[in-house]
């Protein structure tokens, strides 16, 4: 690899609809790329954190912090995206932060070896099944709109978000309204304690797919419990920060499927791991989102391409998210969504949307 330098780039999209979970409500989306720039290439890497610690400890400008302070010193001109990756396990947790680095320097060595991320990582699907993550609504019969639109549009897939006082009733309307074929899962985003296992064993009768995230991130002791109580397969999402988190939490039965986000887990590196370890083990994943822009949802589809994707991810079409994505827009097409397949990640910024983010630090980059 040829890297020459880091830029630091910063944004913000604003949402077509504002996204409630139980952890607050999104109005629009805050953005931090790393742009990895070699002798005659460049790759791009989306932070996911959020504005606001809430999904999790980190937050947008911390990532800033940790990767100019604390990850870009790490880098020389000829580091890999495997030696960056092993060099900052250092730095403790910072999955976000790490994760963004990787994958620009992943996108930069692939773009010079004119190979495509889906290919490294070992895709064997072309397009991806597309679900949809849909917010809590200001009423029932907003959310049954709001889904009878998503399904007009093909998605193939619908994860309802919950908080304890909005779940039996959201979930009985829209099987009741939309019926008992619909793959319907639903997110507590840590939500609930094991206190109210007897509470989410309501949910078994719907025949969901399975209940994301019920209990808080460190409670793999709760989950064991609830997973022993309730009949809806338990998913984890926040809980997984490593393939040793994943190795344990299955191990102990803490969850039967795991939802995989590079941006929680470091990268797409760690990404695949635990996809093999889950793979080698029967155990299902889906690929989860973060209100990505293309940059990240390209490089999300390749991830999802893998062979153990078995479920329809939270990859949905650029529209779901902004009026004008930030790349070339992705789209549905019966239900599915094309994994890029030309070099790197497949897609770029326009040169008309960088126009309006910021470039906060240009990092140069110790020859080596
Ligand atoms: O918990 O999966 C989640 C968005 C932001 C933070 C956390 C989550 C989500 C989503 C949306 O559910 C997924 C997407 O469509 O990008
Ligand atoms: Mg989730």
């Amino acid at each position: 690899m040829n890297l020459r330098g880091v830029e630091l780039w910063r944004g913000k999209i604003d949402l077509v609809s504002p996204f409630r979970t139980s952890f607050g409500t999104e109005f629009s989306r805050e953005l931090l790329f790393v742009h990895a720039v070699g002798e005659s290439h460049a790759g791009w890497g989306e932070c996911v954190a959020m504005v606001e610690p809430n999904y999790s400890s980190e937050y947008l400008d911390n990532c800033v912090q940790v990767v100019s302070r604390f990850l870009l010193p790490l880098l020389h001109a000829d580091i890999s995206a495997e030696s960056f990756v092993s060099n900052a396990s250092s730095i403790r947790g910072n999955y976000m932060a790490k994760a963004c680095v990787e994958t620009a320097l992943l996108d930069l060595r692939l773009r010079e070896q004119s190979s495509s991320l889906a290919k490294f990582l070992g895709a064997t699907k072309t397009r991806v099944a597309s679900g949809v993550s849909v917010g809590i609504q200001e009423s029932l019969d907003a959310l049954v709109r709001v889904v009878g639109e998503y399904l007009a549009l093909g998605y193939l897939r619908v994860k309802l978000k919950i908080e304890p006082g909005l779940d039996l009733e959201l979930v009985r309307t829209i099987r009741k309204e939309f019926g008992d074929e619909l793959l319907l899962q639903v997110d507590a985003n840590a939500a609930y304690t094991v206190a109210d296992a007897e509470h989410l064993k309501k949910l078994d009768e719907f025949n969901l797919l399975l209940i994301e995230q019920p209990l808080p991130e460190d409670d793999l002791v709760g989950h064991i419990e609830l997973a022993k109580i309730i009949n809806t397969p338990v998913c984890l999402d926040e809980s997984i920060t490593s393939l040793e988190t994943a190795r344990g939490a299955l191990d102990l039965k803490a969850c039967s499927i795991i939802n995989i986000k590079s941006g929680r887990v470091g990268g797409y590196l760690e990404a695949k791991k635990i996809h093999d370890l889950c793979l080698s083990r029967g155990v299902p994943v889906w690929c989860g989102g973060m209100l990505e822009t293309g940059i990240g949802r390209a490089a999300n589809l390749a991830l999802a391409a893998l062979p153990g994707f078995t479920l329809p991810g939270d990859i949905s079409a650029s529209a779901r998210y902004f009026a004008r994505d930030i790349t070339t827009p992705f789209v549905l097409v019966n239900g599915h969504i094309d994994v890029p397949n030309t070099v790197g990640i497949g897609v770029e910024p326009l040169p008309e949307m960088l126009a309006s983010f910021r470039k906060l630090t240009t990092f140069e980059v110790a020859s080596s």
